[in-house]
């Protein structure tokens, strides 16, 4: 298999989730401003949308979006537990990774465009910190998104919080998410995939 990704950005949650799957994959950087890849190859014949992530499963075939690719590893990693198999626990698990996906990453996109106008950016992060309230709350009860259980969706929220800091947003707000990002980091399929992506 072969990930496709930029450093930092939400192909983390995929790489970390390759590393607690125990998978064996290739990395492949894309450049954020040419779309070139680390050997110079047109990055949009992998994936015409252009964003990464995207994963060159065993068959040829590339798929894309964070949720999606995220299933494919638990599922192709059954013993490693990363999402429940099925049933009501893996319909709670997949509202956490739309949740996170449409209302969490999509809410920092435009924070973080050039072209977004500056009047949008208060708002912007006002809408955010809304988001952000909720995670607040379910974590205040539990120790991860799905209770006790560690997930994937865990992985995913670790990735977007980590921008907090680029738009000098405190995670110190919520002590439940900031306690949830340090206890996720811990684990060494993080660090490795930090580590590697060059990533503090
Ligand atoms: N819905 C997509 C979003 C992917 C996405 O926005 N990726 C960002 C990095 S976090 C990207 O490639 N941005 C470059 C761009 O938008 O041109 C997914 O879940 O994979």
């Amino acid at each position: 298999m072969t990930l496709y990704f930029m450093p930092g950005a939400c192909s983390l949650a995929p790489h970390i989730a390759l590393r607690e799957a125990n998978l064996e994959f290739d990395l492949v950087e894309v450049d954020y401003r040419t779309r070139r890849t680390d050997t110079g190859t047109d990055y949009r014949a992998v994936n015409p949308k252009g964003t990464v992530p995207a994963l060159r499963i065993a068959d040829g075939e590339v798929l894309t979006e964070v949720p999606v690719i995220l299933q494919f590893l638990a599922d192709g990693a059954p013993d490693a537990g990363l999402l429940p198999a099925s049933g009501l626990r893996r319909l709670r698990a997949l509202e956490w990774l739309n949740f996170i996906s449409t209302e969490i990453h999509k809410s920092f996109s435009p924070l973080f465009r050039p072209t977004t106008p500056d009047g949008f950016i208060q708002p912007g992060k006002a809408h955010l910190r809304s988001r952000l309230v909720i995670v607040e709350r379910h974590l205040s009860q539990h120790t991860y998104l799905m209770g006790d259980d560690f997930s994937l969706a865990d992985v995913f929220l670790f990735t977007v919080c980590r921008w907090l800091a680029d738009q000098d947003i405190s995670l110190a707000d919520w002590p439940a998410l900031k306690l949830h990002s340090e206890r996720i980091r811990l684990r060494p399929s993080v660090r490795k995939a930090l580590d590697r992506e060059g990533c503090p």
